[in-house]
């Protein structure tokens, strides 16, 4: 049986997949039903046309497939489906391109526990490049999402994630 960290190995491997650019990171992402451990959709960072994140791509895949629009994604992860999203970094709540964040389209996949994506598993929180202080787990957590850590993930996830951008160096 599949397990956490084999979820979040094939997100990284489609991270990868994901062309480097100084202006995002590059992230994988999957959406499984912990019921079947059947992976229900796959996405990484560009992958559709357009300026779009992993996550947004993999629910985009999903509604796609079953010749729904993004915004009723909810509708196909029913309760028994248990449906959970793997991500190499944690959703975006602001986007500076004015997209919508990824954090609304998970929430909204959401119906008190009826529908939608239940917990969200990622290795690594977002760095400040960007937007500063991402807050989705905690916007997650409020809304009933649990956001959970997968370890050992951290260094490998941002070192893809920030492949193409200009490299700082360490102050250790
Ligand atoms: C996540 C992605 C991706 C980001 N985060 N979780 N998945 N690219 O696929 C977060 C970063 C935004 C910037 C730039 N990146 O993407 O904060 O241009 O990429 O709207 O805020 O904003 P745009
Ligand atoms: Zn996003």
């Amino acid at each position: 049986m599949p397990k956490d960290v084999d979820y979040m190995r094939l997100c990284l491997s489609l991270a990868r997949s994901s062309t480097p650019k100084p202006t995002n990171f590059r992230v994988g992402a999957a959406l499984v039903s912990a019921r079947t451990n059947f992976v229900l959709s796959t996405g990484y960072t560009l992958e559709l046309p357009g300026n779009t994140h992993a996550e947004q791509c993999c629910l985009q895949k999903f509604a796609k497939s079953h010749n729904l629009s993004e915004e009723r994604v909810g509708e196909l992860l029913a309760a028994d489906v248990d449906a959970v999203l793997y991500t190499t970094m944690e959703p975006c709540v602001e986007r500076l391109s004015g997209n919508l964040p990824c954090i609304e389209r998970i929430l909204r996949t959401w119906r008190g526990g009826e529908t939608g994506i239940k917990r969200v598993y990622t290795a690594v929180k977002e760095p400040d490049t960007f937007v500063k202080q991402n807050s989705s787990r905690a916007q997650l957590e409020a809304k009933g999402i649990q956001v959970i850590y997968v370890p050992g993930f951290e260094e490998e996830a941002l070192q893809i994630a920030t492949e193409g951008h200009a490299k700082v160096e360490r102050q250790d």
